[in-house]
């Protein structure tokens, strides 16, 4: 897959703003600072598409990004500790709108290769199989391990997940390292939308 430009198309604060588009929806949630804007600009070439930030929680919004065959979503962080109990609520109300209403063709969710998952990684996780979202792993920040711990951990971080381990995939912002096996798992994801819409439209003939 070839991405020619992407282009940030608008943030929402909202459910009753959400995007709405005929495009497939790509989504990247993870905890604050776990790397999802780094990601996005990975994915896109670009250096300063989606805004990175030293200070974990600072995107609060859902970002939507226009990929040409598919429309991405940043999300907001989650489990950032000095977020008020208040703003927290707000959270959670605004990601569950999200993941109830959006069709989301495919969940990136992201988690720091280096540490195991949070309890709120394991509370997204059970969200995105209630709503019956299909979703992949990305272990971030590859280059902070030694390239022979990678594989290991990604094995240990699907296990702790219960996932299998063709469903999580390293990646490094920092190196560029992860982008293609991203890219074709998406277009995996979107493969599957054409072909669930095909089986719907020939059922509805007969
Ligand atoms: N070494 C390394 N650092 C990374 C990588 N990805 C992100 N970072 C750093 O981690 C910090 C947070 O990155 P962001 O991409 O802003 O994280 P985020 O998940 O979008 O954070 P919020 O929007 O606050 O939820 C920044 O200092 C990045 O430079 C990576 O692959 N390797
Ligand atoms: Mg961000």
């Amino acid at each position: 897959m070839k991405i020619k430009t992407a282009q940030f198309i608008t943030s929402v604060a909202s459910a009753n703003n959400f995007y709405k588009t005929d495009k497939p929806i790509i989504a990247v949630a993870g905890k604050s600072n776990v790397g999802k804007s780094s990601l996005i600009n990975m994915l896109a070439g670009q250096k300063k598409l989606a805004k990175t930030s030293v200070t974990p929680g600072r995107t609060r919004l859902i970002n939507y990004f226009d990929f040409g065959a598919f429309v991405l979503a940043d999300l907001p962080g989650y489990g950032f500790a000095k977020v008020s109990k208040e703003e927290k609520k707000k959270w959670g109300a605004l990601m569950e709108e999200f993941l109830r209403t959006q069709k989301i063709d495919l969940l990136l969710s992201l988690v720091d290769i280096r540490h195991d998952p949070t309890a709120d990684d394991v509370t997204m996780i059970n969200y995105l199989y209630h709503y019956a979202i299909p979703f992949v792993l990305v272990a971030t920040k590859a280059d902070k391990l030694a390239k022979t711990r990678v594989k290991p951990r990604l094995k240990e971080i699907a296990t702790f997940l219960r996932v299998g381990v063709s469903d999580i995939t390293a990646s490094s912002a920092e190196k560029g390292v992860g982008k293609q096996e991203i890219f074709a798992l998406i277009e995996q994801a979107i493969e599957n939308r054409t072909l669930q819409e095909k089986e719907k439209e020939e059922t509805t003939e007969d």
